[in-house]
């Protein structure tokens, strides 16, 4: 009798892979874990857990049972063309959903309390304090994307006070939160934001989503002097030559974005050293390697034992 192919096949650049062949190799003893770096039989991969593979190289595969993400977003998986044609598998993880909302909350209270102004006026040694401050409950919070990380940045930020809403694909119903479905409710959406935070997932649908004709759509009449951007979903939703202008112009009054067109972010980008932007380097939620090797062991436990996967992504749609 032929051996049933076991082995996971861990696809893995920009991040050290150690950790994670650490974690796989202890929580799934009696198996293979290989690398790219390996030689190993195509035929002996049942499972690949992948993070922004060499595109291609899941090819060529023939007993791949399943690709696991090892982050939320699966813009790198899906993005692949020559993916073969297992189902995909994505993070769902509370120690990373709650990293994002505490990025979110973090963010949104710095604009709201001035702390980026107050950190410059400290470097030059300035005291001088600001009359006009207003309460969260003043600041309207539009959240783009209420999925799994932006429906509990959503209600986290509703417990801090602010007035906050959401806009999805479909229609997203949670307590104390308005709630925006589609194309046809986006203008409605963005028309009450003062500060939008974008938890959108990258598809075809929603690149470069983040321009100048939607910068112009969103509230003018806030507390902050002006509309306030966060991106920490992708940086193809954003037109990062659009930011810039919009900044210029007064359309946009600040941005604070953990991902770019391009990562790393490029030393010759402007968005380094301009006074209203705030750069983190894409670690608004890190990917806990305990949290999560031990998430995709007990499904390929499960999946083993006959029940179905969760969190599967839906390859039409792109997330
Ligand atoms: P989910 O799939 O749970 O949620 C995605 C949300 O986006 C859903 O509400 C979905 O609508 C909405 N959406 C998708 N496409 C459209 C569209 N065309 N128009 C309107 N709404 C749309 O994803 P998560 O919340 O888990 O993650 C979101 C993203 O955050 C990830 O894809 C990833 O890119 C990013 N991320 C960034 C990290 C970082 O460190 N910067 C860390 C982790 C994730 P609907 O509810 O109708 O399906
Ligand atoms: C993710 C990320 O998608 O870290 O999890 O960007």
């Amino acid at each position: 009798m032929t051996e049933r192919p076991d082995a996971l096949l861990l696809a893995i650049t920009d991040w050290d892979p150690t950790p994670w062949l650490d974690r796989f190799r202890r929580l799934l003893p009696d198996r293979a874990i290989v690398t790219g770096e390996d030689s190993f039989d195509p035929a002996s991969i049942r499972y690949a857990a992948a993070w922004k593979h060499r595109p291609g190289s899941l090819a060529g595969l023939p007993n791949l049972e399943a690709i696991f993400s090892l982050g939320a977003g699966v813009d790198h998986l899906v993005g692949d063309p020559g993916l073969p044609s297992a189902p995909i598998l994505r993070v769902v993880d509370r120690d990373l959903t709650e990293r994002m909302s505490e990025y979110v909350v973090l963010h949104c209270l710095m604009h709201l309390r001035k702390g980026w102004t107050y950190a410059q006026r400290q470097a030059r040694g300035i005291w001088e304090d600001d009359d006009d401050q207003p309460a969260a409950r003043e600041v309207r919070v539009g959240i783009m994307g209420l999925g799994v990380l932006g429906g509990d940045a959503a209600c986290k930020l509703k417990v801090m006070g602010f007035d906050v809403a959401g806009w999805s694909r479909s229609r997203r119903r949670l307590d104390g939160i308005a709630t925006y479905a589609g194309e046809a409710e986006l203008d409605a959406f963005l028309s009450r934001t003062d500060i939008l935070v974008v938890l959108l997932p990258l598809t075809p649908e929603t690149r470069g989503v983040l321009n100048a004709g939607l910068f112009g759509r969103l509230a003018r009449d806030g507390r902050l002097g002006g509309p306030i951007l966060i991106n920490a979903g992708r940086g193809g939703l954003q037109v990062e030559a659009d930011i810039l202008a919009a900044l210029r112009e007064g359309t946009l009054k600040a941005a604070t974005l953990d991902v770019f067109e391009t990562e790393p972010l490029p030393a010759s980008s402007l968005l380094w050293s301009h006074p209203a932007v705030q750069v983190t380097p894409h670690n608004a939620a890190m990917s806990d390697p305990d949290a999560i090797a031990s998430a995709i062991a007990g499904q390929i436990r499960r999946h083993e034992a006959g029940e179905a996967f969760v969190n599967a992504v839906d390859p039409g749609r792109g997330y």
